[in-house]
């Protein structure tokens, strides 16, 4: 057994009941057979035990009162991965289904993800069980002052930053900005994704559904081909989803398909983003009001049908983890979609990822493609620190710039080791290069 398998051998062990986690891990482990049995510089140093293991992962009580008076109890997390090329930098989830191993496989990518960016972000990510969906705006106001009560005295501007996920929006970033500084006195850097008049970044809110389009379009590029005249099919209907249709269509693409936790929209003429950004921004109901309002579109309910069984020249997943599985990826290669580029975290299924390299798909895994949000707050927290406020075109086309970044990065790793094209074991090197280089270099800590 070699020093990978020994790794994998003590993840299954020690954190057998952390599915999410292992699933991350063992992707990543996997594409670094390659670099890490050539070089016995990383088992000598512990490098791959450490790099599992995060430096720090906070668990706590989020006590707080509901609208009928009612005391309610959330679990709260905040996991610092780590933080060898910068501070621990990743965002918040509020979900039910949030829990340790959620957040655990969240904050390992971020790690990587992070370091693709090329700026100084170290890994971490957070949440709560807490289901924001039918609370009132005043409980879930509570609810953020609660969790930051807590998480305040655990980040800082230099020490760890979060920023939104899902569930967690302009809305929530408010609120927890506002409880920090009531409690530490200080106008401060801290998070990202705030506000535009008081700290926030332009482009922020857009940068990682652009961010994707971008990256995959620099490959289409590599093709003389482009966005335009693509169907492409997306799933989730937030703010990923949202910005990556709005940028597709820009670039003139027809986008035909949105989703959410209870079903999906298909509109072979073309999603209405008007109508989407009323429904799911502002009104915050659900998909079942887009087809009362376009009667050529087609609802179909979750237990019905699959939003991949459409089909689609481009899929960009952008709901959640694992909404993608084995036999969608069959489907999709069997109804002729050549690209997949995953503006969610880890949404495809470590069988279905292989069926999909398997038959040529090109394939553009998360913690590349929908780097441009973790980019952008990382522009943010700049902006922050230089006390100054970039243009949206500005912002914009810096993230143009790490996004082609990116692609160029994980691109020269895929073919430097022997891979080319595959663009899971590329990013996964060039993420890793840089934080090994780093942990080296500052010792056994
Ligand atoms: P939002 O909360 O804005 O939207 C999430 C969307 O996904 C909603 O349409 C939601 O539907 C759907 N969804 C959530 N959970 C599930 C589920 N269990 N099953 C089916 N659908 C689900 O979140 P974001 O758009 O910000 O995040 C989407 C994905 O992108 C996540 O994986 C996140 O980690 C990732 N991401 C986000 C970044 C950001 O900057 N926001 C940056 C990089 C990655 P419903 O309304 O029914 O819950
Ligand atoms: O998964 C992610 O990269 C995010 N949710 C964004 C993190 C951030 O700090 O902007």
């Amino acid at each position: 057994m070699g020093y990978i398998d020994n790794i994998i051998g003590l993840i299954e062990k020690r954190d057998s009941g952390q599915p999410e986690f292992l699933q991350a891990a063992k992707e990543v482990l996997d594409s670094l057979r390659i670099i890490v049995d050539k070089d016995s510089v990383y088992e000598k140093a512990g490098l791959l035990e450490r790099l599992v293991e995060p430096e720090r992962a906070i668990v706590f009580r989020v006590p707080w009162v509901d609208d009928s008076g009612k005391v309610q109890v959330n679990r709260g997390f905040r996991v610092q991965y780590n933080s060898a090329i910068g501070p621990y930098k990743g965002g918040i989830r509020f979900h039910p289904s949030v829990n340790l191993s959620i957040i655990k496989f969240l904050g390992f990518e971020q790690t990587f993800k992070n370091s693709l960016t090329g700026l100084p972000m170290g890994g971490g990510k957070g949440g709560s069980d807490f289901d924001p969906k039918g609370k009132s705006d005043n409980e879930v106001m509570r609810f953020c002052q609660s969790f930051m009560t807590e998480l305040y005295r655990h980040i800082g501007p230099d020490t760890d930053v979060p920023a939104g996920d899902i569930g967690v929006g302009g809305r929530e970033v408010g609120f927890m900005y506002g409880q920090y500084k009531r409690i530490v006195n200080r106008f401060e850097g801290v998070l990202t994704g705030k506000g535009i008049g008081w700290g926030g970044s332009l482009a922020r809110t857009e940068a990682t559904g652009y961010g994707l389009v971008y990256i995959v379009d620099e490959y289409l590029k590599t093709k003389s081909d482009g966005f335009k005249g693509k169907k492409v099919a997306i799933s989730g209907s937030g703010n990923v989803a949202i910005f990556a249709a709005q940028k597709a269509m820009e670039l003139g693409a027809t986008v035909i398909s949105v989703s959410d936790s209870n079903g999906y929209i298909y509109h072979k003429e073309g999603i209405n983003l008007d109508t989407v950004k009323d429904i799911k921004l502002i009104n915050r109901e659900r998909l079942t009001k887009y087809a009362e309002k376009h009667k050529d579109a087609v609802y179909t309910d979750i237990g019905k049908g699959r939003v991949w069984d459409i089909p689609c020249d481009i899929a960009l997943p952008c709901a959640t983890q694992n909404e993608l599985l084995l036999d969608d990826a069959k489907k999709m290669v069997e109804n002729g979609c050549k690209i997949v580029g995953e503006g969610a975290n880890m949404p495809t299924t470590l069988d279905a990822t292989e069926v999909l390299l398997s038959k040529g798909v090109a394939f553009f895994p998360g913690k590349a493609a929908n780097a441009g949000g973790v980019a952008t707050s990382g522009l943010e927290m700049s902006q922050n620190s230089a006390r100054l406020s970039w243009s949206f075109e500005e912002v914009d086309s810096k993230l143009k710039g790490i996004m082609a970044g990116i692609f160029r990065s994980m691109n020269d790793a895929a073919n430097e080791y022997g891979k080319s094209g595959n663009f899971v074991i590329g990013a996964n090197i060039a993420g890793f290069k840089k934080v090994a280089r780093a942990m080296l270099d500052q010792g056994v800590i």
